[in-house]
């Protein structure tokens, strides 16, 4: 399926940003890293990243406004678009020389997400979805969620909270009773990867909590076009507001959702 001129406009940020990123994950070592917060990384790598995004994007709808993880809020003059842009979804890993990150570029109009794509740079694996027209990989291949329906063959991802972070004891909760149903639990340590990956029905569910925008709006646009539910931990579609999320082919929602929200009414 041919692009559209907004995901041609969304691509071209994309790759751009990714060669960027290839470039600098080969000298990671001299790269300048300063912390944000506990466990929480930025270096140099990302503001370069966002840069070369926020130059694009603004080039090319010089009106529209942005929400992105190192700049913050940008007004636009017109205030019915918003790009929510994560210029690299998974610094930990990045600085660690472990290849799994991503670029993540939502766009919002009139509150609405409308298009979404997610940028593995390292494996050339790009995923686009736009509101009514789908999910596809690179372009060709149009991506669907998983079709399991038994919550015993499923494996499902999610994100790990820093000790530092709140809601770690809460996590370990949902942990151990997710871990009772399914068959497998993954970690990539990229929220905007993990949606990706459900979108393409590698990843049966995803769930995380205190999320921001960036790291899910573009992975919330690829997973309703494939096909999947998105909602947050209560059910309720609420995901920007809290941060919280839950990703699934839909069936396995109802399953998955008490088992996680269980852990809520159990004591450490
Ligand atoms: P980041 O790499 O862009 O910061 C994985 O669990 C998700 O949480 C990723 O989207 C990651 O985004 C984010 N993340 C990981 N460690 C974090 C921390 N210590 N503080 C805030 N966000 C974090
Ligand atoms: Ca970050
Ligand atoms: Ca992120
Ligand atoms: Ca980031």
């Amino acid at each position: 399926m041919p692009a559209s001129a907004l995901m041609n406009v969304m691509m071209t940020a994309a790759r751009k940003a990714g060669r960027s990123l290839s470039r600098d994950f080969g000298e990671v070592e001299q790269l300048q890293v300063s912390v944000k917060g506990p466990a929480n990384f930025v270096s140099a790598a990302d503001h370069r990243a966002e840069d070369i995004i926020y130059k694009e994007l603004l080039k090319a709808r010089p009106g529209y406004g942005f929400l992105m993880e190192e700049r913050g809020l940008v007004e636009g003059v017109d205030k019915t678009h918003r790009w929510i842009v994560d210029p690299l979804d998974g610094t930990t890993n990045f600085l660690h020389s472990i290849p799994l990150f991503t670029i993540s570029i939502a766009l919002e109009r009139e509150g609405q997400l409308v298009a979404g794509l997610i940028y593995n740079p390292i494996s050339d694996e790009l995923y686009t979805a736009e509101k009514g027209k789908g999910a596809f990989l690179n372009d060709r291949r149009r991506l669907r969620v998983a079709a399991r329906r038994n919550l015993n063959d499923t494996v499902v991802a999610t994100g790990i909270p820093h000790r530092g972070r709140p809601g770690h004891k809460l996590f370990r909760r949902e942990l151990t009773a997710t871990m009772e149903h399914v068959a497998g639990v993954r970690r990539t340590g990229s929220a905007a990867l993990d949606l990706a990956w459900t979108a393409a029905g590698r990843f049966d569910a995803f769930w995380e909590r205190n999320l921001k925008p960036w790291d899910m709006a573009a992975g919330i646009v690829m997973v309703r076009e494939a096909g999947g539910l998105v909602s947050d931990l209560s059910g309720a579609d609420q995901m920007l507001e809290n941060g919280h999320i839950l990703a699934t082919n839909g069936t396995l929602a109802k399953e998955l959702l008490p088992v996680i929200q269980s852990a809520q009414d159990t004591a450490v």
